[in-house]
C-alpha cells in the first residue's frame, strides 16, 4: 500500500465505532468485522503499519475479551491494538444518542427543527470526549500521528493537544458543516470550534464545508483566517483546513465482483429480471431521515402516477438497514418508512407484482456489490449528505456499464459526479419522477458513456488517494508549524 510509505510516525486512529466488535451469540462469542468505508480503509493500513485504534467498545462481549480494555486485532493474526472505551448506559445516552445524534447530527444536516440540545447531555458528551482523550494521551507514543474522526469527538483534538504537544493531529469531519446561522444554534458552538482547533489539520468532505467552517471561525472566534490557503492562526499555532472528498476502494469492489459465487448471483438476478422483461432499481441506506427515504417514496408514487407504463415493469429493491435504534426518533422513522412503503404497495401492487421490495436488514458486502452490478438504476436521494459512498459504490460496481445513477444534488458525491449522474432534488417529487423517466429512456450508448466517465474518475480517486492526501497534508503541517 503506497500510503504506508507516507506514515512517518506511530499511528493512532480514534473513532466512535470500533473496527471489530465482540458479540455474544448462541454459539459463543463472535467477532464481527465492521465494513464501513473508513474501517475498510484504515484497518488494512494499521494491519501493515501496526499502531493503535481507540473506539467505544459497544459489543456485548467486548469487555469480556479485552483485559485492561485492550484487544489485539485482527483476532486470527493480530497486527495492531484496539483500545475499547467502556461507556455506561447513561454515557451512551448523553454522549451518543442525545448530544451527537439528536443534536449535532441533525444540526449539521441543517434539519434544525429536529435538533435538540441539553446541558445535561453536553456535560456527558464532554466527559466522554475527555475519556477518549485520556486514553489517546496514555497510549500514544512520542510524536505519534493521531487520526480522529467526526462529530462525536469534536472536543478531542484540543483535549489531546493540551497535554500532548508532541503529537500531530488530523481530525476528519464526515458530515456537512452547516452555514454560520445554523451552526450558531448549537448552544456550545464556541467550545466545539475550540475543540476542533486543537488539530493541526482539519478535513471536510467539500470546499463548501470548508468555507462554512472558516466563516464560523472568523465570525464566532474572531481568529485570523486565510481563505486562500485555509490556514487559521491560533496563537502561535496554525491549523490547516482542507477538503478531502472521501472515496471507495475501487479495485476491492472489482475483486468482489469477480468472485464466482457473486458472478452466479448476478447472473441469476439478471436472468430473472430479463425473463420478466423488468427493469431493476435499487437504493441502499441506513434508516436515517437525512437519506430522504420518505421523499423518495413520494417521488415513486408520482412516477407511477405520471408514467403508468412502468407499472409491473420495474422491480425496485430498497435495502433499509435499521440504524441508531438507541434513539426513539430513529425507531419511529423506520416505522414510518415501512408504513409508507406498504401503502404504496397496496396502491399500485397486484397479486404478482409489488412496486417496492424491502430488504429490511444488512446484506453482506459482496452481494451488495452484486446487486449494484445487476441493477439498471440506483437512486440516492439524501436531503443532505456529507458524501454518500453508496453512489460511488454503485458506479464502481457497474462493470457492464448499463445502469444509470439518480443522485441528489445535495450530496457531497454530486460535486464529483454531477455531470454524468442524473441530478435530482429530493423535495421535488414531480421533477424526480420526470428525471427517473428520462434516465430510463436514454440510449445504451449514453448510459455507457456516463458510467465510463464516472468509473474513470473513481478509479483515479480512491479511498487510498484520500488517505494519502490527508497524511501528506499532516506531514507538511507537522514539519512547517512545529
Ligand atoms: C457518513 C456520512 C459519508 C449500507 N447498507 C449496507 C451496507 N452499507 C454501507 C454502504 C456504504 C456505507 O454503508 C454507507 O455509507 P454512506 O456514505 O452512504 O453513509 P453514512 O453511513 O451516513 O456515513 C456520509 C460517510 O460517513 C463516509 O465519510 O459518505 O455522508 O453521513 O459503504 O455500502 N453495507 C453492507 N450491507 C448493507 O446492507 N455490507
Amino acid at each position: 500500500m503506497a500510503v504506508k510509505q507516507l506514515i512517518e510516525a506511530p499511528l493512532v486512529v480514534v473513532t466512535n465505532r470500533e473496527p471489530y466488535v465482540d458479540e455474544h451469540s448462541e454459539s459463543g462469542i463472535r467477532t464481527i468485522q465492521k465494513a464501513g468505508g473508513v474501517v475498510s480503509a484504515l484497518d488494512p493500513l494499521l494491519q501493515e503499519t501496526g499502531g493503535q485504534w481507540i473506539a467505544w467498545g459497544s459489543g456485548s462481549a467486548d469487555i469480556e475479551v479485552s483485559p485492561g480494555g485492550k484487544r489485539e486485532v485482527p483476532p486470527e493474526h493480530p497486527c495492531y491494538t484496539l483500545h475499547r472505551i467502556v461507556l455506561n448506559p447513561e454515557e451512551v445516552q448523553g454522549y451518543y444518542a442525545k448530544y451527537s445524534n439528536q443534536g449535532l447530527w441533525p444540526l449539521s444536516h441543517m434539519l434544525i427543527e429536529r435538533a435538540q440540545f441539553s446541558r445535561r447531555a453536553w456535560q456527558v458528551y464532554r466527559n466522554v470526549n475527555q475519556k477518549f482523550a485520556k486514553r489517546v494521551n496514555s497510549v500514544s507514543p512520542e510524536g505519534a500521528w493521531i487520526f480522529s474522526h467526526d462529530y462525536q469527538l469534536s472536543l478531542l483534538p484540543a483535549l489531546v493537544r493540551k497535554s500532548r504537544p508532541d503529537v500531530a493531529i488530523v481530525h476528519f469531519w464526515h458530515i456537512p458543516w452547516p452555514p454560520l446561522t445554523i451552526f450558531r444554534l448549537c448552544p456550545q458552538h464556541q467550545e466545539i470550534l475550540r475543540g476542533l482547533l486543537g488539530a493541526d489539520v482539519l478535513g471536510f468532505q467539500s470546499q463548501l464545508d470548508v468555507d462554512n467552517f472558516l466563516n464560523a471561525i472568523e465570525r464566532m472566534l474572531k481568529l485570523p483566517v486565510d481563505h486562500n490557503t485555509g490556514i487559521i492562526t491560533v496563537g502561535d499555532r496554525k491549523v490547516r483546513v482542507k477538503a478531502f472528498p472521501i472515496s471507495i476502494d475501487f479495485e476491492a469492489i472489482q475483486k468482489l465482483l469477480n468472485m464466482p459465487r457473486i458472478q452466479r448471483w448476478v447472473r441469476g438476478i439478471r436472468r430473472h429480471i430479463d425473463y420478466r422483461n423488468q427493469i431493476l432499481g435499487i437504493s441502499v441506506d441506513r434508516a436515517d431521515y437525512t437519506k430522504g427515504l420518505l421523499a423518495r417514496l413520494d417521488a415513486i408514487k408520482e412516477f407511477y402516477s405520471l408514467y403508468p407504463q412502468y407499472l409491473k415493469r420495474v422491480t425496485y429493491v430498497q435495502v433499509v438497514v435499521p440504524s441508531r435504534t438507541e434513539v426513539a426518533e430513529y425507531r419511529r422513522f423506520y416505522e414510518r418508512v415501512s408504513q409508507k412503503t406498504q401503502e404504496l404497495n397496496q396502491l399500485f401492487g397486484t397479486s404478482s407484482w409489488s412496486p417496492i421490495i424491502t430488504l429490511p436488514h444488512s446484506i453482506d458486502r459482496p452481494r451488495l456489490m452484486g446487486l449494484f452490478r445487476a441493477a439498471d438504476f440506483a437512486v440516492v436521494s439524501s436531503l443532505v449528505d456529507g458524501m454518500n459512498l453508496v453512489a460511488k459504490e454503485f458506479v464502481a460496481a457497474q462493470i457492464d456499464k448499463q445502469g444509470v445513477l439518480l443522485l441528489s444534488e445535495t450530496t457531497g458525491a454530486a460535486n464529483e459526479l454531477e455531470n454524468e449522474a442524473f441530478p435530482i432534488n429530493p423535495l421535488d417529487p414531480e421533477g424526480f419522477a420526470n428525471t427517473l423517466h428520462a434516465a430510463l429512456t436514454v440510449s445504451v450508448e449514453e448510459r455507457a458513456a456516463r458510467i465510463a466517465a464516472m468509473r474513470m474518475h473513481l478509479k483515479q480517486n480512491t479511498i487510498y488517494d484520500w488517505m494519502e492526501d490527508i497524511f501528506l497534508t499532516l506531514k507538511m503541517a507537522a514539519q512547517s508549524y512545529v
